[in-house]
């Protein structure tokens, strides 16, 4: 029980304090991207009036023309960067190519952002939960140049910060700079993130697996082998088809969530830079653990595009460890 409401802005202003030389800017930005994810939240909660104001595409009835969601909370998220000052840089599942930001008030920035803007945003027309996911790394270009490619594609291991933001039955931030997880819920009253999970701690195992099983027949045989193990176990199946949403979920109750390679998709399906390696450093710092289905440490992956896809496996660490001895025991097998 906590004994008074603790915002994000002090939370992240006390954490600084911990760090004699730092300067406040990583602070800055984690402010910004929760700002961002306030004007997010907004719209999200209006996502069920699209057809009372109108549909994406076509102006609403005060003149305005609608946008998709998701293009929206692209927008609104490059715009709480452009005008922060403390991003160098940023790209987003959404756009093509990243785009560098100035210096603002002649100071030049030493982060660039990575984020997915409203991951899961296929389920938005039929109210299921969807999230943002965000990374920040140290830019490696030249502070005071505009940033470059290089600045993005780094492993995992490099960020600095990572975190989502769950727009569910309530809305919820959760973080890490890489010292321990904590989740903060938006108080609507007074229009804050509080302070409601600290330190969250991934539990060794949990009730649930979660993966697309209609695909079943397009996994290859280890990971077949795996979910029937999973069912034989008798675990329950928890698919949202919202990432942010099936993870956060097994934060707290343990779990594992798998995309593994299919036939539509050879190299996996969700993005390394927007999606795994932020959730993945998330879960690594509450305990849990992430690879790929070539049991790969996802944050140890190297990255040569921006959008390049990745297989995962994330969660519980000693229900990893089962599927890695399951990909060990039936990879081998069929080789024979
Ligand atoms: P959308 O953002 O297009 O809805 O995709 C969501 C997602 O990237 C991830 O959040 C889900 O876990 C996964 O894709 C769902 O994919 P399937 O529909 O193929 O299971």
């Amino acid at each position: 029980m906590l004994d008074r409401i603790i915002t994000l802005d002090e939370f992240i202003f006390r954490r600084q304090k911990d760090f004699p030389f730092a300067s406040g800017e990583l602070t800055n930005l984690l402010r910004d991207i929760g700002v961002a994810a306030k004007i997010i939240n907004r719209e999200v909660n209006k996502a069920g009036l699209v057809n009372i104001l109108g549909v994406a595409g076509i102006e609403n009835s005060s003149g305005d023309l609608v946008q998709k969601l998701d293009v929206y909370a692209n927008e609104k998220i490059v715009d709480c960067l452009k005008n922060s000052g403390e991003c160098a840089g940023i790209t987003t599942e959404e756009m093509e190519e990243f785009i560098a930001l100035p210096g603002v008030d002649g100071k030049e920035a030493k982060y660039v952002v990575v984020c997915d803007p409203l991951d899961g945003s296929s389920n938005i027309d039929v109210n299921v939960s969807v999230g943002t996911i965000f990374g920040i790394y140290r830019r490696v270009s030249k502070i005071g140049e505009a940033c470059k490619v290089e600045d993005f594609l780094q492993k995992g291991t490099a960020l600095v910060a990572a975190g989502y933001v769950l727009y569910g039955t309530s809305t919820i931030l959760v973080y890490t700079t890489g010292n321990g997880v904590n989740g903060f819920t938006l108080d609507p009253t007074i229009g804050e993130f509080c302070l409601s999970h600290r330190d969250i701690r991934i539990p060794a195992r949990g009730n649930y697996y979660s993966v697309n099983q209609g695909y079943y027949l397009k996994f290859d045989l280890e990971v077949r082998r795996y979910i029937d193990h999973c069912s034989d176990l008798n675990l329950g199946l928890r698919y949202i088809g919202s990432m942010v949403s099936d993870v956060h979920r097994i934060m707290f109750q343990g779990g594992i969530f798998l995309y593994p390679n299919t036939r539509k998709y050879p190299k996996g399906k969700l993005r390394l830079l927007y999606e795994c390696n932020p959730m993945s450093f998330i879960v690594e710092q509450a305990g849990g653990k992430a690879i790929n289905s070539k049991l790969e440490r996802i944050l140890d992956l190297d990255i040569t595009e921006l959008h390049q896809r990745a297989t995962i496996a994330m969660g519980s660490p000693e229900m990893v460890d089962d599927m890695q001895n399951f990909v060990n025991r039936y990879s081998a097998a069929a080789m024979v």
